[in-house]
C-alpha cells in the first residue's frame, strides 16, 4: 500500500488522499480516494482485476463490475470498453497505442469522446471526460493522481517523467536509471517494464506466432556466424521463456 496526500500548505491538514494497493506481482489492484481529506467524507475504493498483465476489469466502491476491458494479442492492444451501467465503447488508436478518440456504435458511429495530448502524454483536452481508464499508450490512467501505471513503474506525464528509477537497475545496460529502454522509443519497447525489446522483434514474433510457427530463429541487421547466433539466442533465452509465458498466457 502506498499513500499520497495533498495539502494547502506544510501545516494544514490533508485535502486529499489517495491510496494504492498492489499485489504479489507488483500490479495495481486498488485506489482508494479520500476526496476530502482529513474532512469528513469517506473514501471511495476503486479494484481491478487481471489477466496477465492487463486490467480486464474494473469493479466500484461495492465490488461490483463496473468496467470491463477486451485486449488483442499486440502489446496494449485495447479493443474495448464495456461500462456495466453504461454502453460498449471502441477505441480509436494511433501508432503508439494511445486513445484518441472513443466511438460508440448504435447504427451508427459516434466520437463520444476526443482527446488531444501533448508528446509526453499529458492530456491537453478532452471534449467529454468520461470514466475511461485508459490513454496514452492504452495505458491506465489514474486521475486522481494524474499518473499512469506501467506495471512495474508510474509515469507522470506531465513532466514527462517516471517516478522511480528502473526496477532491474543497472542490468538494463543504462547508466540513467530513469529512462526508458536506454532512450530508444523508436525502435525499442518494453511491454512488461522488466527489458526492452527491439520492436522488430516483437513484430516478427508476433507475425511467426500467427502463421502458427513454434520457433523463430532472430538475427540483428549486421551478418551473425552460426556461434554468434548460439550465443545470442542463449543469452536471450531466460528472457524468451519468460516472454513466451506473456504472450501465451
Ligand atoms: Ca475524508
Amino acid at each position: 500500500m502506498a499513500r499520497s496526500e495533498y495539502h494547502d500548505d506544510s501545516q494544514s491538514e490533508a485535502t486529499r488522499t489517495v491510496e494504492h494497493g498492489y499485489d504479489a506481482q507488483n500490479r495495481w489492484i486498488k485506489t482508494s480516494l479520500d476526496a476530502d481529506g482529513a474532512g469528513e467524507g469517506a473514501a471511495v475504493d476503486r479494484f481491478f482485476v487481471y489477466d496477465g498483465n492487463q486490467i480486464i476489469l474494473q469493479l466500484d466502491d461495492s465490488g461490483d463490475p463496473a468496467h470491463r476491458y477486451l485486449w488483442g494479442p499486440a502489446v496494449d492492444q485495447l479493443l474495448a470498453d464495456e461500462a456495466v451501467a453504461g454502453e460498449v465503447t471502441w477505441p480509436l488508436t494511433d501508432h503508439l497505442g494511445t486513445i484518441r478518440d472513443w466511438a460508440a456504435y448504435d447504427d451508427e458511429t459516434t466520437i463520444v469522446n476526443h482527446i488531444l495530448y501533448d508528446a509526453f502524454g499529458r492530456i491537453t483536452e478532452e471534449t467529454n471526460p468520461a470514466d475511461h481508464l485508459f490513454y496514452f499508450t492504452a495505458r491506465p490512467l489514474e486521475k486522481e493522481t494524474g499518473l499512469q501505471n506501467n506495471l512495474h513503474r508510474w509515469y507522470e506525464p506531465p513532466t514527462g517523467k517516471w517516478l522511480s528509477e528502473d526496477p532491474i537497475g543497472f542490468d538494463a545496460g543504462d547508466g540513467n536509471l530513469y529512462r526508458y529502454v536506454g532512450n530508444r522509443t523508436t525502435d525499442a519497447t518494453d511491454p512488461v517494464g522488466l527489458w526492452s525489446e527491439d520492436v522488430h522483434y516483437d513484430l516478427t514474433l508476433s507475425l511467426a506466432k500467427r502463421a502458427g510457427y513454434k520457433y523463430v530463429l532472430f538475427c540483428l541487421s549486421r551478418t551473425l556466424s552460426f556461434d554468434d547466433v548460439l550465443e545470442f539466442s542463449t543469452a536471450r533465452q531466460e528472457k524468451l521463456d519468460v516472454k513466451a509465458k506473456v504472450f501465451h498466457a
